[in-house]
């Protein structure tokens, strides 16, 4: 008999959500992460990630992100952490742009509560934000953010109370298939189960290059500004998210000074980033890097980048189309996988960890997760083996 129901690889923030659910209910899991507890080295980390709902990626996405709005404040009630907060968003571009008519339709579709701004409204209510006279927003109060290490910290300790075995410095070598389940090997040693969950992050080129996806590992960067007058304006009680999207598609998105006055806000670009390796990514983020975010949130933001106080680089793990991998692994029956979260998945950790459980524990799931299939992006899928 295997030493484990199941193993989870990658303690992120799907993993970590994942162990957590499957050891509340009652499986033998072990944990296993390559770095320590909610680390800066993936793509959990930086004090916040957006919650929307108006979901212009995909109306498909919205019942998901329902369930995980629940889970979210589960989390908070059952583990006394801050992981999410509500102050409202705004998606910003011209009408016709993906940012704005892909969240109105989205919204429509679902019936969710919204508020069309012309440019003049906008600035009205977020003095902080100057748009264009031809530019709109669709605003949504049930928009936020999400803390990543709080959240991650938050399903640890939830899964450990519930008897999860994690353990970290354990990067996994490989994995294969046994006749009981699976057997992983890692740099400190081997370990059985009947189930794998795998939640690699940006190595899953390494640990999931069987499955045939072309995942492209991107490099990206969040940076930290000082208001120029100060965060007043900037606090969350008044200040929205964003995502903004210029006229020629680039995205760019941000968060209110969430951490008091030494903070800042944060802002970033969604996409664009350099190709990347997890193991050999450029960690420095660079002056002529910088004055590019300045630039941007110059017009549109004016009193944002006052001051330059910090950057972090993170990894987008990206699909073709930008859709999410979560699925048994289609040539093991004993695997199960997420991945390719391309940049916008954290806010549905809560759900995710939900789906892998079930998923891993009776092979199938209530929740619709069709747009995840693997095999739209690698339809001829090799059987067997590991890459
Ligand atoms: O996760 O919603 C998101 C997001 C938008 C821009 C960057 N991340």
């Amino acid at each position: 008999m295997p030493a484990h129901d199941v193993i989870v690889v990658g303690l992120g923030g799907m993993g970590s959500a994942a162990a957590c659910h499957l050891a509340a209910r009652g499986h033998r899991v072990l944990g296993l992460e390559r770095f320590g507890p909610a680390h800066d080295l993936g793509s959990s980390h930086g004090g916040s990630r957006i919650i929307r709902q108006s979901y212009f990626e995909d109306p498909s996405y919205v019942p998901l992100l329902l369930r995980a709005y629940e889970l979210w404040e589960g989390l908070a009630r059952d583990s006394g952490r801050d992981v999410i907060t509500l102050t409202g968003g705004v998606m910003v571009g011209l009408p016709e742009s993906r940012t704005v008519d892909g969240s109105r339709r989205s919204a429509v579709q679902w019936g969710l509560d919204h508020e069309m701004l012309d440019a003049a409204e906008l600035h009205r209510r977020f003095p902080t934000l100057t748009p264009a006279p031809d530019e709109v927003a669709l605003f949504e109060a049930k928009a936020g953010f999400v803390r990543p290490e709080q959240s991650v910290t938050a399903h640890l300790e939830l899964a450990a109370r519930h008897g999860a075995d994690l353990r970290y410095e354990e990067p996994v070598l490989r994995w294969e298939p046994t006749p009981g389940g699976v057997r992983v090997t890692t740099a400190k040693g081997t370990h059985t189960a009947g189930h794998l969950v795998i939640c690699p992050g940006a190595w899953a080129p390494e640990l999931l290059a069987d499955l045939g996806v072309p995942f492209v590992v991107e490099r990206q960067v969040q940076y930290w500004f000082a208001p120029a007058g100060g965060v007043a304006p900037f606090t969350p009680d008044r200040h929205p998210i964003y995502i903004w999207e210029d006229a020629e598609g680039t995205q760019i998105y941000g968060f209110p000074a969430i951490d008091g006055d030494d903070g800042g806000a944060k802002v970033a670009f969604f996409r664009g980033g350099e190709p990347c390796d997890p193991a050999t990514i450029d960690r420095t983020v660079h002056d002529h890097e910088v004055r590019r975010m300045a630039a941007q949130t110059a017009p549109r933001l004016p009193d944002l980048a006052g001051r330059f106080l910090q950057a972090k680089t993170c990894m987008y793990t990206n699909t073709a189309d930008e859709h999410f991998v979560i699925a048994g692994h289609p040539g093991h029956g004993s695997v199960t996988v997420a991945c390719g979260f391309s940049g916008h998945g954290f806010k549905f950790a809560t759900v995710v960890g939900e789906i892998l459980a079930d998923l891993a524990t009776a092979g199938s799931t209530r929740h619709p997760i069709g747009l995840f299939d693997p095999s739209r992006l690698a339809p001829a899928a090799p059987a067997s083996g590991q890459g």
